[in-house]
């Protein structure tokens, strides 16, 4: 059976937790964020996980506070106190408490997975209106376009949605721009892809994600999000430089 909080002095303690329980998660929730900056901010994608990610963080938070505050206050304030060598109250079995730590997480388990899904949905959909194709391999990016244009950089115009096709020729890989937010495997034999849709102009640095060998932590690109104009004169530039003959967009 369920022993509420009789006595005026039990329901003293169970207010001081809950309140140092909410103090708690607060100010690790805070700390948490501050040591963790989500960089993600820069494509339309973005967005949900950065949310995702710091929904993350407060239930994380909170745990920790639930569990620790518990612990240390039973251990400070119930500690045995000098002389005292009487025996503690003995409980056996809560079967409300046991429903209760059953079905909480249970719960929060089925919101997270719903919301995890509605992510993933939102994360890899999208137009397809550049194309290009980034190839890992040991330890280094090259990066193809349909018309034939090969380049050791990539570069997409802003607010236009990209499909990013990858594969390897060696080992997994892992293309990821940590301001764009997604992350992609690229795991040789297949094709993955990578759906982006940059919002700010810029440089960035595409790493891999993947431990991959002796220098993975060198396997780097830049990437560059230009306007629209910089963008096709780029690709001019590159299909006179490469000498191609252009047959497609
Ligand atoms: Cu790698």
């Amino acid at each position: 059976m369920l022993k509420l909080p009789q006595s005026s002095t039990d329901r003293k303690h169970f207010v001081i937790v809950g309140a140092l329980v909410l103090v708690v998660t607060i100010l690790l929730g805070f700390a948490l964020l501050a040591i963790l900056p989500v960089k993600a901010q820069s494509s339309v994608q973005a967005e949900p996980i950065r949310w995702l990610f710091q929904l993350h963080i407060w239930l994380i938070a909170f745990l920790f506070a639930l569990v620790s505050v518990f612990m240390f206050y039973a251990l400070f304030v119930f500690r045995r106190r000098k002389h005292d060598t009487s025996e503690g109250e003995h409980f056996e079995g809560n079967t409300v408490l046991e429903i209760l730590w059953t079905v909480v997480p249970l719960v929060l388990v089925v919101i997270f997975s719903f919301i995890g899904l509605q992510t993933l949905q939102q994360t890899t959909s999208g137009g397809d209106d550049i194309r290009v194709e980034a190839v890992g391999f040991q330890w280094a990016w090259t990066f193809n376009y349909p018309n034939g244009v090969t380049s050791a950089e990539m570069v997409l115009p802003v607010n236009k949605p990209a499909l990013i096709s990858l594969t390897s020729t060696d080992v997994i890989h892992s293309f990821w721009v940590a301001e764009w937010g997604p992350k992609q495997d690229l795991v040789p034999g297949m094709r993955t892809q990578l759906h982006v849709t940059p919002t700010e102009v810029g440089e960035y640095k595409l790493n891999c994600a993947e431990l991959c060998g002796l220098t993975h932590w060198n396997m780097v690109a830049t990437v560059r999000v230009v306007p629209e104009a910089e963008y096709t004169a780029w690709m001019e530039q590159k299909i006179a430089e490469q000498n191609i003959e252009v047959v497609s967009r």
